[in-house]
């Protein structure tokens, strides 16, 4: 069975390929017919590779890899059939957050699909709403296709890089025999050399003309890519102010708080712009979305061929780089208290005795020491927007998904030596507990588990509340523990229901030990 041909080889090729043009690290699902891409990644011997049983974890966990190596390109392997469908939800954030995912799916032979064959279904463009780019492998018993395959990964690549960086989907028919040896086909095609176009410098004088005496709101959504330097300065002008939650990872500004300085803006006319220039990914704050939409001021955003209309309006768009485009529109200083009106935001309270939820935040704050803070979905990123800024990375899954894959994500950064404390809610962690099945249980990752007895999301807010009925259904109040799903998984447990409790394991605890998952339930 040899010949350019095979399945075998064609894995190879893959996996060359895609290691040439930069990749290093797969996430596998374990499967036969994508066996000859496991045993193409493992014989290479370069790759670092993690296997994870459920596709949908394995998804989230690549993309948290992808974020711990500063937005990379990560493969995800899957079997055909639902395996693959499996992938969506993580190829929908990844769509949305811009992050370079590789859905690698091993198919059928195109013969197969629709013949009550199990595990074959219509696999090509499965995922097309959410991809900068998909294609197919061909394959022939009699005929060398390497040529157009390798064509394909060069494509898929440049997709992923530019000009958005985001998603991209291989299917890879594969026909049986999956465990041929590769030695008899060498040598492969060589990978063709890349280069990615660099971000071109914007013209902008005219444009910052217009900023002359106008009182500028900069809103900054969620991103990892901001320079620091460059919104502090534009932060520096009295006529600007750069609204940014903590998502946006921008500098700490010294007890300020992003939902505070919300609280007032129905009634605080001060606080209007002339101008709204936003960019970067999701805001959280309900309140500052629906302000942004009833202003009626020239709203500007800036992106590279991606541009939500978020707040219902765009008036200008400008295709640049953000931080290039922030620092060459940097107005000179104009007399102005525009900055000071927004910044006079409610201060942080650093301290409450209560163990309710909002006290249990505020308390186990300063606890999070970790190099990343990953924020889970519902009730807990809500209250994060209350929280003092860290200065440390700090991330979401606001793109596209709700309460799966928040705990997979930040194993999956957790994976790459990255500390990451993860708060997540109870019903969130019991909805991705099996993320916790890990070859490696020894990663340090802390989970902290506000566990307030189902999702109390629904019952904080006014319509489900008066259904009162209906709310045992949304809420799910569940029935398992805690504490023996963490063990199960071998985690490390703790749990804390009290103040008194709280200042007892805070002071006897030891923080900066992290050898291996931790799962500390904060039972509100
Ligand atoms: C995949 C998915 N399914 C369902 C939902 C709907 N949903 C939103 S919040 C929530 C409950 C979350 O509960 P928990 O994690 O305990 O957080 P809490 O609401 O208590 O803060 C559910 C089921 C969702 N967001 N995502």
């Amino acid at each position: 069975m040899s010949g350019k041909h095979t399945s075998v080889v064609q894995a190879a090729l893959l996996v060359q390929h895609l290691y040439d043009y930069g990749m290093r690290h797969a996430v596998v699902c374990p499967g036969s017919r994508n066996a000859p891409i496991i045993h193409a990644l493992v014989a290479h011997g370069g790759w670092e590779l993690s296997s994870v049983i459920d596709e949908r974890n394995a998804g989230f966990q690549a993309l948290g890899i992808s974020l711990g190596l500063g937005i990379k390109p990560v493969m995800v392997v899957t079997t055909s059939g639902t395996a693959a469908l499996n992938l969506a939800s993580a190829m929908a954030e990844a769509d949305l957050m811009n992050l370079p995912l590789f859905a690698i799916t091993a198919d059928r032979p195109k013969e197969w699909i629709g013949q009550q064959d199990n595990q074959a279904i219509v696999q090509s463009n499965i995922f097309q709403p959410y991809v900068r780019y998909s294609a197919e492998f061909l394959q022939s018993k009699n005929q060398d296709f390497s040529w157009f395959n390798a064509q394909k990964l060069a494509e898929a690549w440049i997709a992923s890089q530019t000009p958005r960086r985001g998603p991209v989907h291989l299917n890879i028919p594969i026909a049986e025999p999956f465990y041929s040896p590769l030695e008899q086909a060498l040598p492969l095609p060589k990978a063709s050399k890349i280069d990615l176009p660099i971000a071109s410098s914007h013209k902008v004088t005219e444009a910052k003309r217009e900023l002359l005496g106008k009182k500028i709101l900069v809103v900054a959504g969620q991103s990892l890519d901001y320079h620091s330097e460059i919104f502090s300065a534009w932060q520096s002008l009295p006529q600007a102010f750069v609204f940014s939650e903590r998502l946006a990872n921008l500098p700490p500004m010294e007890s300020w708080n992003s939902e505070g300085a919300c609280m007032d803006l129905e009634l605080n006319a001060a606080k209007a712009p002339d101008l709204v220039i936003y960019f970067g990914g999701p805001v959280v704050s309900k309140r500052m979305k629906l302000f942004l939409k009833r202003l009626d001021v020239p709203f500007w955003t800036i992106g590279s061929g991606f541009f939500p209309k978020t707040y219902e309006k765009i008036d200008r768009y400008f295709v640049a780089d953000v931080n290039e485009w922030m620092a060459a529109m940097l107005p000179e200083k104009e007399n102005s208290s525009f900055n000071s009106v927004w910044m006079e935001g409610i201060k942080v309270a650093n301290e409450v005795e209560t163990w309710e939820e909002k006290g249990i935040y505020r308390k186990i704050f300063p606890f999070l020491t970790a190099d990343w803070i990953h924020w889970g979905n519902s009730g807990v990123i809500r209250y994060a927007l209350d929280l003092p800024f860290t200065g440390k990375k700090e991330w979401g899954n606001r793109g596209a998904s709700g309460i799966d894959g928040s705990l997979s994500t930040a194993v999956g950064t957790a994976s790459l030596g990255e500390s990451v404390d993860l708060l997540i809610g109870d019903i969130s962690f019991g909805y991705n507990a099996n993320g916790l099945w890990q070859e490696k249980g020894n990663l340090p990752l802390r989970i902290w588990v506000i566990n307030n007895g189902g999702g109390k999301i629904f019952s904080s807010l006014e319509g489900p509340k008066r259904f009162e009925e209906a709310l045992p259904y949304q809420e799910t109040p569940h029935p398992f523990s805690i504490q023996k799903v963490a063990e199960a998984f071998g985690a490390e447990y703790h749990r804390v229901a009290s103040s008194e409790e709280w200042a007892m394991f805070s002071s006897s605890f030891n923080f900066s030990k992290r050898e291996r998952f931790q799962v500390i339930e904060l039972k509100a």
